[in-house]
């Protein structure tokens, strides 16, 4: 078979199985070449595909990323039928081709992620990627009540696509009863996987038994961080700060890229006497009494804001450690944010009945870029504390810097 260029990516993408699926139905192929995205994503690299993300294409003829567009490219081949050949079926079956990354792929991995640690676990989050799912596969169940295939009456590309997006959810989420609210929608799913081009590339597809359900992290993670000898314990909670619990929301096959230095709004802001770097090390190193008198001895309200945080669905907080975790998971979604902002959080009650609250120093008036952009940032109420309510508030961002607030259970500092 003839190949049309090279597919670089990280073993076992299912976004290549699409690729090679659709050269399959044209009677072309690719050669793959498998890449390890830590070590070879180098200058030459970047040169070709300034993006980054794999899979990419390469040939004389063309560099591309996206893998639909790398699988539609094999798709227009020449005496191809996967295209359709009227312009009513050119539209729908791109309409298909969007719909399956956008509707189908994008909740389907909102709701994996976190379940398989590639993500900051946050209920709220991924229950509601489930109900953006079920949304979906309701309307694919409709659309599908009369049709084998989605546009026309043999295998288009739309199906390709439909079908490679519908892997994940098929193999790690969906088992049999939650399969059997979309019976049209499964039929179609194992029509096509059953077919030999499909086979060849994604192998005997096993339909999900027992579906992929949140572990949290071992126990002992959460006592890494347990309650601090107040005052005294301050280096512990430093060292306990610096792992947080929750798994890196990257591995291989969504992997981090070296943080791209970008020069940050804050850092045009007009220079302030209060300097952050100063204020982390005085709460870090000596009692809380001593570090708040210094902390408003020096506080600069024109330079920065203090905000109180709260987060916004305490009622479906379970175990204390796991809110712990929660809060591990946000201020490791906040790393751009360290040099602009500190604060403190922690987990009050009892296990099935706590909640989340603190405050926040932030460089600036409003909340930057580098803190609202955190996947996590939206299930907190960040309140802002005019300098006219300091007085009042005094004692109480004094408890929660010290950790003495009733009920307190267990705490992080970002810092
Ligand atoms: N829409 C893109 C998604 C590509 C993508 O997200 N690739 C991930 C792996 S599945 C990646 O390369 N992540 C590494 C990174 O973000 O640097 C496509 O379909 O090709």
């Amino acid at each position: 078979m003839r190949s049309l260029g090279v597919i670089k990516s990280y073993p076992n993408n299912p976004r290549v199985a699409k690729a090679l699926i659709t050269a399959a139905f044209t009677g072309t192929t690719f050669d793959v070449q498998h890449i390890n995205l830590q070590t070879e994503r180098d200058a030459e690299f970047y040169a070709k595909h300034p993006m980054g993300k794999v899979p990419v294409f390469e040939s004389p003829e063309v560099n591309l990323f996206e893998s639909s567009a790398i699988a539609y490219y094999a798709a227009s081949q020449e005496h191809s039928r996967l295209l359709g050949f009227t312009a009513v079926d050119k539209a729908l079956i791109i309409q298909y081709a969007l719909f399956a990354e956008n509707e189908i792929h994008g909740p389907a991995s909102e709701w994996l992620l976190p379940l398989r640690g590639l993500r900051p676990y946050l209920k709220p989050n991924v229950d509601a990627a489930q109900e953006k799912v079920k949304r979906t596969l309701g309307a694919l169940d409709k659309i599908l009540l009369t049709k084998t295939y989605l546009v026309g009456e043999e295998i288009t590309y739309a199906d390709i696509c439909v079908a490679c997006a519908l892997v994940p959810l098929f193999t790690l989420l969906l088992d049999k009863p939650l399969r059997d609210e979309y019976k049209n929608v499964t039929r179609y799913f194992r029509t096509l996987t059953g077919q030999k081009n499909f086979k060849t590339h994604l192998g005997d597809i096993a339909l999900c038994e027992t579906p992929l359900k949140y572990t949290p992290p071992a126990k002992k993670d959460a006592k890494k961080d347990a309650k601090p000898e107040k005052k005294e314990a301050k280096p512990e909670k430093k060292k306990a700060e610096k792992k947080p619990t929750e798994a890196a929301a990257d591995d291989d096959d969504d992997t981090p890229k070296p943080a791209p230095k970008v020069k940050s709004a804050l850092d045009l802001l007009p220079p302030s006497k209060f300097v952050m770097d100063e204020w982390k090390r005085m709460y870090s190193n000596n009692k809380t009494d001593v570090a708040m008198k210094w902390f408003w001895e020096h506080h600069d309200p024109q330079g920065y804001s203090l905000w109180r945080v709260d987060y916004k669905y305490n009622d479906e907080l379970t175990l204390v450690f796991m809110s712990c975790n929660l809060i591990g998971g946000f201020f490791a979604r906040l790393e751009r944010a360290r040099k602009y902002a500190f604060g403190s959080l922690i987990v009050c009650g009892k296990n099935n009945d706590n909640t989340i609250s603190g405050y926040f120093l932030i460089r600036g008036q409003t909340i930057p870029e580098e803190v609202y952009d955190a996947a996590d940032f939206e299930s907190y109420t960040f309140t802002k504390i005019e300098p006219s309510q300091y007085d009042q508030k005094k004692d109480e961002i004094y408890k929660y810097m010290a950790w003495e607030v009733e009920g307190f259970q267990d705490g992080k500092i970002f810092k």
